[in-house]
């Protein structure tokens, strides 16, 4: 059965996976670009997405790859209106990938339950107290720098410390605007302003995140990090570094899973599952 909101949002305290399918409604994203800006495949590839197992649909209208250009809210809210409203009208839990308050209200009035903020709210500081004026879940990402640039020459002096310290201070900085502690998410934002070494360390420090005592998110899925270790230089090729990058983000602790390929992710997580539980 399909994880409601609070599953979701005490998904660390109970374990339970979550697995949250990608849906980009761009011309341009890294691995999927142009594939669902048509409305009928867009919304049928959410449908396939919930009946694989996917618990949220995580819509975005403006690619964040290394390199991209920034996409108005107006465009954006243009890429989503045929669809966004579609994928809510289905039940499913719907998550927006946006910076912007004003996509974020659109996407609300629109039936969705979270706002997943690559910027942490520092892009738009108004997404705060619309998220909590709205009671929606908030999804907090760590990143270096922009999109543009954000992979030019990252340097950290202890990559896992400053994230959590990150992810802290936006944390305090949400709950000053009024979101909830109970609404947060917090995400160490695999592939924004890291080199291989950097997201390695974060997926093995992901316990680490987990002090922070909120539901820990980890999108890992086809990123460059996978060909940079086992020469897979075709995104849509990257599934089973996808898989045992999730695993081992699973074992230390992190129970949110955003990926591409959702029905592969359901059956190893649904494994790993039960290798655990018939464990000593
Ligand atoms: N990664 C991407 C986009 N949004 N959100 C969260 N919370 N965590 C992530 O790791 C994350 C994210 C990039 O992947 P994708 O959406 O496939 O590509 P693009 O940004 O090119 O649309």
């Amino acid at each position: 059965m399909a994880a409601t909101l609070d599953d979701i949002l005490h998904s660390h305290r109970t374990r339970r996976p979550v697995v949250m399918g990608v849906l980009n409604v761009t011309p341009d994203s890294f691995s999927d670009g142009g594939d669902f800006l048509s409305p009928s495949v867009a919304v049928a590839q959410a449908r396939r997405m919930i009946t694989d197992g996917a618990d949220i649909i995580d819509i975005g209208a403006e690619s964040t790859r290394p390199g991209s250009d920034r996409v108005s809210p107006a465009e954006q809210i243009a890429r989503l209106a045929d669809i966004l409203p579609a994928v809510t009208a289905s039940g499913a839990i719907v998550s927006i990938d946006t910076t912007s308050a004003d996509v974020a209200a659109f996407a609300f009035d629109s039936g969705a339950a979270m706002v997943n903020d690559v910027s942490a709210g520092r892009d738009d500081p108004a997404i705060f107290a619309l998220a909590a004026e709205r009671g929606a879940a908030l999804c907090l990402m760590h990143m270096l720098g922009e999109p543009k640039a954000m992979q030019a020459d990252p340097q950290y002096d202890d990559v896992v410390a400053e994230v959590k310290a990150f992810l802290a201070g936006r944390v305090d900085v949400a709950r000053a605007a009024g979101v909830s502690r109970e609404r947060i998410i917090v995400d160490p934002g695999i592939g924004f302003g890291k080199k291989l070494e950097h997201n390695l360390a974060l997926l093995a420090g992901v316990g680490e995140l987990c002090l922070l005592g909120l539901p820990v998110l980890v999108g890992p899925s086809r990123k460059r990090f996978i060909d940079d270790v086992a020469n897979v230089p075709m995104p849509a090729d990257r599934l089973g570094g996808t898989i045992a990058a999730c695993l081992a983000a699973r074992a230390g602790g992190a129970t949110i899973f955003r990926v591409h390929d959702v029905a592969a992710t359901v059956q190893a997580l649904k494994v790993a599952a039960a290798i655990d539980h018939a464990g000593p």
